[in-house]
């Protein structure tokens, strides 16, 4: 097939999982078409079938708000007649359902018929999409997709609940190349980061409010008071700043390693014992999975898709949102004795193995064709 993947190519874990689809399909033999405003980070090979078409805006002064939606859509009408791209897979809705939907009126126009398939991943549904100002727009462009899916039960029921949804909502849960993540524990450089006797724990996110970093710090905090311990800290975002003033005043700028953003997760976590994620609402937490195939238990909160991906008991503990105290305990629990922590850490990875690629990636290959024989009987 011919597949045009539009997507966030930042960071953030739509993007993540945009570009790993994609490499995943091309490598089972589609032709993929990345179409987006840079790059995706995670989007280190062009092959002979994986292309990239850049999105760009020009600047007009009269301009307020530079129109990326038209500028994307018109993109998509370009690659498709240029290309012959069959089906559309737009992750994150906003806006990038809604400039499908117009590129695929405009091409009806002209006689040619593209089917959508729209990835609702998370803060697209429960926190921008719902806003009054877009919720119109959102619910209109998943109801007009040929086809829908989120990334947990979590979030199809989120978006049930938060819009007057008259599609079909399939769920097919983020997925992992556990085979990226399988590094012998001898081959990481852990004495680089910490002593033998103090245990690694770390924190990857976009500093957003929405990951309550203030949280990570107060856990971080009370759990070396009890041993020995290091944090790593990776990504960037409005919070950084509150945070590293925090570390200082608490007295342990000296134990928090800043990383800034990274490409090499799967080199830092392989170092780790344990990984914080106490965020508000994560609708999967793709980063928690990248951690247990890692080998990493999971302190999180019970929030969103959490519970989907970390077993309380088993590859971590889930707690309240918010309640530091709880997630300090289980984190010690786990720290505390070395056989246990083994025990979670082969959990951890055991518990992975159920979102690997090579199960979760062939779902989306039987959507894209029941769409397609769909929306040719039409
Ligand atoms: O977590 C973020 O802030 C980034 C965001 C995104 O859309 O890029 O991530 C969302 O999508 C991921 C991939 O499907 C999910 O694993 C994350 O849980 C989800 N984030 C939230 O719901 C906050």
């Amino acid at each position: 097939m011919k597949i045009g993947i539009v997507c966030y190519p930042t960071f953030g874990g739509s993007g993540v999982v945009a570009t790993e689809l994609g490499l995943e399909l091309s490598k089972r033999g589609h032709e993929i078409h990345f179409i987006t405003y840079n790059q995706p980070v995670r989007l280190e090979l062009i092959s002979n079938n994986v292309h990239y078409h850049e999105v760009t805006v020009p600047e007009y002064p009269l301009f307020h708000y530079q129109p990326y939606e038209l500028a994307l859509s018109s993109k998509l009408v370009d690659m498709v007649k240029l290309h012959g791209i069959e089906i559309l897979h737009v992750h994150y809705a906003i806006p990038h359902a809604y400039a499908a939907y117009m590129a695929k009126k405009m091409l009806q126009e002209e006689g040619i018929l593209v089917p959508i398939v729209t990835t609702l991943h998370g803060t697209d549904i429960t926190l921008v999409g719902s806003h009054p100002f877009y919720k119109p727009a959102v619910t209109f462009s998943i109801n007009k997709s040929d086809a829908v899916t989120t990334v947990s039960k979590s979030l199809k029921e989120d978006t049930l609940r938060l819009f007057d949804i008259k599609n079909k909502i399939s769920v097919v849960s983020n997925f992992i190349d556990l085979e990226k993540y399988n590094h012998a524990f001898t081959d990481c450089q852990r004495g680089m980061m910490a002593q033998d006797n103090e245990k690694i724990i770390t924190h990857i996110s976009n500093l957003r409010p929405v990951k309550r970093v203030q949280d990570v710090i107060s856990i971080f905090y009370k759990i070396q008071k009890e041993i020995p311990a290091k944090l790593m800290f990776i990504g960037e975002g409005p919070e950084k700043e509150q945070v590293e003033l925090r570390c200082q005043e608490l007295g342990i700028l000296n134990k928090v390693v800043f990383f800034g953003k990274s490409n090499e997760i799967d080199k830092i976590l392989c170092f780790s014992d344990l990984f914080l994620l106490p965020s508000q609402t994560e609708s999967f937490g793709l980063v928690a999975l990248e951690a247990m195939a890692s080998g990493v238990p999971v302190i999180s909160s019970n929030t969103g898709g959490l519970p989907e991906v970390n077993i309380h008991g088993s590859s971590g503990f889930l707690s309240d949102v918010g309640d530091v105290d709880d997630m300090t305990k289980n984190a010690l629990y786990i720290l505390s004795d070395e056989d246990r922590l083994k025990t979670f850490k082969a959990n951890a990875r055991k518990e992975a193995l159920k979102f690997d690629l090579h199960a979760i990636v062939p779902k989306y290959e039987a959507i894209y064709q029941d769409t397609l024989s769909k929306c040719f009987v039409l």
